[in-house]
């Protein structure tokens, strides 16, 4: 099934606030920053600053040459934090497979919004409007089959935009861009690519494979791959779950076990994959049956470490199994949960502590 990402993006967030709660700046150019005019560095500033070459990470020694008669702010942290906090509850209404990236930024999965009445493109906008009511602060947003284009979408029509990015328009989307756009290339690789007379999307999609491979290492795949619009990373999504299971009902009572367990084996690797999705890992292996009387019995065991593969699980399922059935009693249900999770691998950051 394809995919349906929307990446939303406040626009010139820090100081379209302060131009919000101070309307004597509104047209002006307004930088949010450090003021030391030693040490300060500039977080962002409004559209109108940026005319003058006014940018984030900017030394505000250097935004202050460009733009003398500028706006010089200091950030309000707990005001943009608390913000935060409202637009993310509005992209939770939609739908619970949101990743936030930053303070005023985040992937969302509506695929399972999205129908002929009820357009991706008019879902984002509603999101836009909705974030708009509530803050008074606009946003633009991108909408595509894939993490990086939708980002990429939303960059196009700042601010206050909406893209769409689909199969007719992507490829002179990302052949027309400069390499140094392309998510995942830092100035390191742009300078590198550059060196080998890649300069736009154009010229990295005429590389093949093998030879991105050879200059890029185990990278060069996921090259080749972005420059096609191909993407298929997950919304890492810090959800607090409590289990991961799947099951099957059969269409008869069944007493096989080789046929059971045949099938508890292929609920472990789909047990597995949702795990490995979310990076979790489980203490606890349940194995569930109903019987054809439809009662439903249930055996779990507690695991020596925190668990993942689907071998590992169908281990533990398989010796559930032999625990929970009776041999002469069909089944009309059989299921497998892997509880207990913890996060395996990625650092505990949530958007509220980014800064
Ligand atoms: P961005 O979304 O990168 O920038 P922006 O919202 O100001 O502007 P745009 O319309 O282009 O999206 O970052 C969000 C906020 O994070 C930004 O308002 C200030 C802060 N920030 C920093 O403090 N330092 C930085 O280097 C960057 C990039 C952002
Ligand atoms: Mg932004």
């Amino acid at each position: 099934m394809e995919r349906r990402i929307i990446h939303i993006d406040m626009d010139a967030f820090f100081a379209q606030v302060e131009q919000r709660d101070y309307p004597e700046y509104r047209g002006k150019p307004v930088i949010v920053g450090g003021k030391s005019w030693s040490r300060g560095v500039v977080s962002t500033a409004s559209y109108e600053a940026r005319k003058y070459g006014v940018h984030s990470a900017m030394p505000t020694k250097q935004a202050h040459k460009l733009c003398p008669d500028g706006i010089y702010l200091p950030p309000r942290f707990e005001v943009y934090k608390e913000i935060s906090k409202t637009v993310m509850e509005i992209f939770l209404k939609y739908t619970e497979v949101v990743e936030p990236l930053s303070l005023d930024e985040a992937y969302l999965d509506i695929t399972h919004l999205v129908s002929r009445e009820r357009t991706a493109r008019s879902i984002a906008l509603s999101i836009q409007k909705e974030i708009y009511d509530a803050t008074k602060l606009t946003s633009s947003s991108g909408v595509s089959y894939n993490k990086y284009l939708a980002k990429i979408a939303s960059g196009m029509n700042k601010p206050a935009g909406t893209t769409v990015l689909h199969y007719g328009n992507v490829q002179d989307v990302l052949n027309g861009m400069p390499i140094g756009k392309f998510p995942g290339v830092g100035t390191v690789t742009e300078q590198k690519m550059k060196d080998l007379g890649i300069h736009t999307g154009q010229d990295l999609y005429n590389w093949p494979e093998d030879e991105l491979i050879q200059q890029f290492g185990k990278r060069g795949s996921g090259l080749y791959q972005k420059a096609r619009g191909i993407g298929t990373a997950e919304l890492r999504v810090e959800r607090i779950r409590k289990s991961v299971g799947k099951e099957t009902t059969f269409n008869y009572d069944i007493n096989d076990d080789t046929e059971i367990l045949r099938v508890l084996e292929t609920l472990s690797g789909k047990v597995s994959r949702n795990l490995d999705r979310h990076q979790f890992a489980g203490r606890v292996v349940t194995v569930k049956t109903k019987t054809a009387d439809y009662a439903t019995h249930t055996k779990q065991m507690m695991t020596d470490n925190p668990i993942f593969r689907g071998e590992e699980i169908f281990h533990y399922a398989y010796s559930l199994y032999h625990d929970v059935k009776s041999p002469d009693e069909p089944i009309r249900l059989i299921g497998v949960t892997v509880s207990h999770l913890s996060e395996r691998t990625y650092r505990n950051l949530t958007i509220y502590d980014f800064l």
